[in-house]
This record gives C-alpha cells, sequence and structure tokens, in this order.
C-alpha cells in the first residue's frame, strides 16, 4: 500500500437484533446496557454506503467493545481502538476503556442498518475469509456492486451457504445495486469486471487484486453517481460531499493508521 497515512471513513453501523451468541454476551454484560452499540467498518469509498448489502467480519478475528464518549460503544479490533483512541475517539483520551470482547464467528448473523443503504430493513454480518486483522477497522462494509472482493465473498455465501456455516436466508434477498455508472463496465462494475476475469470465489486472490485496482481507478475516475443526493456528480465530486455529509449527521468518523 502507499506510504503515507490511510484515510478512512468510519461507517457506523447499528445493531437491529445480535446473533444468539452475542446477544447473550450483551445481555449479561451490565457495562454494556443502555450504550449505543455501533459495529464500525473502514472504508475508502463512502460514496459507495447507498448499495452495502451486507457486513463483513473474519470468524477468528477478536473484537472489543470500546467505549468511545459517555453513550457509544464502538465494536472494532484492539488495534483499531488504540489508534481511535489518539484521534478523539476515546471516552478516556489516549487509552482505551474496553467494556469486554467477542469473537467475529459470534458476530456473524447479526441483523444491522447501516447508513444510506438502499437496504433499509436492515442488512447481515457475514464471514469473509480475507479480512485483515491488522487493517483498518477489521470490520468491512459489503458493496457487491463496486468491489470486486464483495461481490466475490456475497457469491460465495449464496452459493454455499453450509460450506460458509450461514442461514441461506441472510443472503438470499440481497444483490448488487447500481450506484455508479462507469463507462468501461456500465452499472456493476464489480460483477462485469469479476465475470470478465473469470474470479469465481473470494479465493481468488491474484485475480481479485488486479480487478479490485482495475474497478477502483475506474469508478474513483471515471465513474458518475446514478443514486442519492448527488446523483448526476462524477464520483471524483461526490465522495468529499458525501464523506462530509455522513460526518456531520453522526453516521460516520474521520479515521485515519
Ligand atoms: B473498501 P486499503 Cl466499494 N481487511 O470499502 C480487508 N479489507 C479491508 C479491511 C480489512 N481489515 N478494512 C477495509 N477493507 C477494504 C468499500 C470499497 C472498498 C469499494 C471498493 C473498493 C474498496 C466497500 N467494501 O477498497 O488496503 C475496504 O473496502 C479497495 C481499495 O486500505 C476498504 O475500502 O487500500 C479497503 O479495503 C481499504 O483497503
Amino acid at each position: 500500500e502507499g506510504v503515507g497515512p490511510q484515510e478512512y471513513t468510519g461507517i457506523k453501523i447499528k445493531i437491529l437484533k445480535w446473533a444468539p451468541e452475542a446477544e447473550k454476551y450483551v445481555a449479561g454484560n451490565s457495562e454494556l446496557e443502555g450504550k449505543n452499540i455501533f459495529l464500525v467498518a473502514a472504508t475508502l469509498r463512502p460514496e459507495t454506503m447507498y448499495g452495502q448489502t451486507n457486513c463483513y467480519v473474519g470468524t477468528k478475528i477478536d473484537y472489543i467493545f470500546h467505549q468511545v464518549n459517555e453513550t457509544d460503544v464502538f465494536v472494532t479490533t484492539h488495534r483499531a481502538a488504540r489508534n481511535m483512541a489518539f484521534q478523539d475517539l476515546s471516552v478516556v483520551p489516549g487509552e482505551v476503556k474496553s467494556l469486554g470482547t467477542i469473537k467475529g464467528s459470534d458476530i456473524v448473523g447479526s441483523l444491522i442498518k447501516a447508513p444510506l443503504s438502499v437496504y433499509e430493513q436492515g442488512i447481515y454480518v457475514l464471514p469473509m475469509e480475507n479480512v485483515l486483522a491488522n487493517k483498518g477497522t477489521g470490520v468491512v462494509t459489503s458493496v457487491p456492486s463496486d468491489s470486486p472482493d464483495d461481490y466475490a465473498t456475497l457469491g460465495d455465501l449464496q452459493k454455499k451457504p453450509d460450506y460458509y456455516g450461514i442461514n441461506p436466508e441472510w443472503v438470499k434477498d440481497y444483490k448488487p445495486v447500481p450506484i455508479i455508472s462507469t463507462p468501461k463496465y456500465g452499472d456493476l462494475t464489480a460483477k462485469a469486471l469479476c465475470e470478465k476475469m473469470k474470479i469465481q470465489s473470494q479465493k481468488d486472490r491474484d485475480q481479485l487484486a488486479l480487478a479490485k485496482e482495475e474497478a477502483y481507478k475506474e469508478g474513483f475516475y471515471h465513474g458518475t453517481m446514478i443514486i442519492g443526493d448527488y446523483k448526476g456528480k462524477p464520483v471524483e465530486e461526490a465522495k468529499p460531499l458525501i464523506r462530509d455529509s455522513l460526518i456531520a449527521s453522526g453516521d460516520a468518523v474521520a479515521y485515519s493508521e
């Protein structure tokens, strides 16, 4: 990756209904009582948030409940919580106030509400094999229209729910949403690229790395928004405006590392 700091947008995703293991844990933890708990996903493409169909966590990753102010608790990796503590995101400046920990596998299946997503009734937390514990927050919001990794992974889960240990109900009604149009790949850039490059699965790492690069370049430099408040605007222009508006409404935070 590049040399300079990476400027992420931390998307605050609300929990509508915890998966059973998480529910048991949260209900039994008095420190979490009455707090607003968010899964926080780190993204470089805030303008794509309209197309969120689910959210990914790593099943083997440990996440912490990090108290960021009097009322709010962020679920991220411990590493991200530590970085956030030095970016004004901690109830105790410079320190992580942990209210507990949970394994990614216990969060899978939770019903959540992601800001701007057209799926307003809620989306699910699902497993992804390639979530890195040492990047971003360890929580990846999924936009299969514009991210080849997200598209390939959602396809895997839809084709083989048993193999991935998920309930087919969590994926069956969700499909990529046309949100950005690009001259080369139309209005579902990631789908077009995965098909063109014959990417079958999230396990096709090398091809996915190439597709990701191409999708990012094409979307950022040549994409046009076809949904939302900035419909008709180039992605390059809409991106900072959507980021600022998500932060202003309290639905996101700036996070860099
Ligand atoms: B992006 P960079 Cl639509 N492990 O957000 C694996 N991937 C992670 C991650 C982690 N711990 N944390 C963040 N990411 C993903 C949207 C998106 C993203 C689209 C298109 C491309 C894209 C929706 N997913 O990223 O290594 C997140 O996915 C391609 C660059 O820091 C985040 O932005 O450059 C991106 O990778 C950060 O990657």
